[in-house]
């Protein structure tokens, strides 16, 4: 037997199974509950998008692998994170303590059985204060408009999902903004994806919100959902 010295690398723990994107923009405070709580064998990809709070050196240090991004806004950091990933199926979860990411675990497991495409996550306030009226209000809206312009009858349109990486690449997504959940569903729709969604629970973030909480952010995400909406359906084959 071949004695093992200390300059011997580490084993290979080979391709992570599930790769987890973590957008993240100042959530120093709440990195270290998100990461513990990524289920064991998953990658956690937090895609930093110009923290001045040191989150990336708290995610490092958590062992999570670090995703740079320079251009602000949601899609931009979300799509960083699947451009990065490898595994076969791509979660998404927001890094702000509000969703756990072991919620994920049956979603991939529906995804990895083939019984669904794209599975969202409704997200259920467990506090007060989880859900400001005004974001629950909007999204109740979009639902109905989503429902409208795909047939898709969804609760909620979250954060928190699974699918297939390399059909998520193939949705060709263009959003960069607020716009990115939304668009990821609506093409997902069009191209004939089975989508699912379960009640997850949903707590107060940690920190200060940058979206919903903010009447910028509310502005930017309904101007940016609407132009989603009215985006003509991708036909594939179509010449572009
Ligand atoms: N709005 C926004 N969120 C970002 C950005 N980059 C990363 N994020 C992360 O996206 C997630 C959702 O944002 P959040 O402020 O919680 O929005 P809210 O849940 O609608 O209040 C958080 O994990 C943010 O840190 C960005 O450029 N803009
Ligand atoms: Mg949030």
């Amino acid at each position: 037997m071949r004695a093992v010295t200390s300059s011997s690398p580490a084993p290979d723990p080979g391709p992570p199974s599930v790769d987890v994107v973590l957008p993240c923009l100042d959530e120093a405070a709440a990195l270290p509950w998100v990461l513990e709580r990524v289920p064991p064998g998953w990658r956690a990809l937090v895609v930093d998008n110009g923290s001045t709070d040191g989150s990336d050196r708290v995610a490092r240090e958590l062992g999570a692998t670090v995703v740079h991004e320079e251009r602000r806004g949601f899609g931009a950091a979300c799509h960083a994170g699947l451009t990065a990933a490898t595994a076969d199926i791509v979660c998404f979860c927001d890094c702000d303590a509000s969703l756990d990411p072991a919620d994920l675990v049956p979603f991939v497991r529906e995804v990895r059985a083939g019984e669904a495409d794209l599975v969202l996550g409704r997200r259920r306030p467990r506090a007060r204060g989880a859900w400001p009226l005004h974001a629950r209000v909007g999204n109740l809206a979009l639902s109905r408009l989503l429902r409208r312009r795909t047939g898709l009858r969804l609760r909620d349109l979250g954060p928190l999902r699974a699918a297939r990486r390399e059909e998520l690449l193939a949705l060709d997504l263009t959003d960069r903004r607020s716009g990115y959940p939304l668009q990821m569903v609506v093409r997902a729709a069009d191209a004939g994806w089975r989508v699912t969604e379960h009640d997850v629970p949903y707590a107060p973030r940690t920190g200060t919100s940058k979206v919903t909480g903010t009447w910028r952010g509310t502005f930017q995400a309904v101007r940016d959902m609407s132009r989603v909406l009215q985006e003509a359906p991708v036909r594939e084959g179509a010449a572009s």
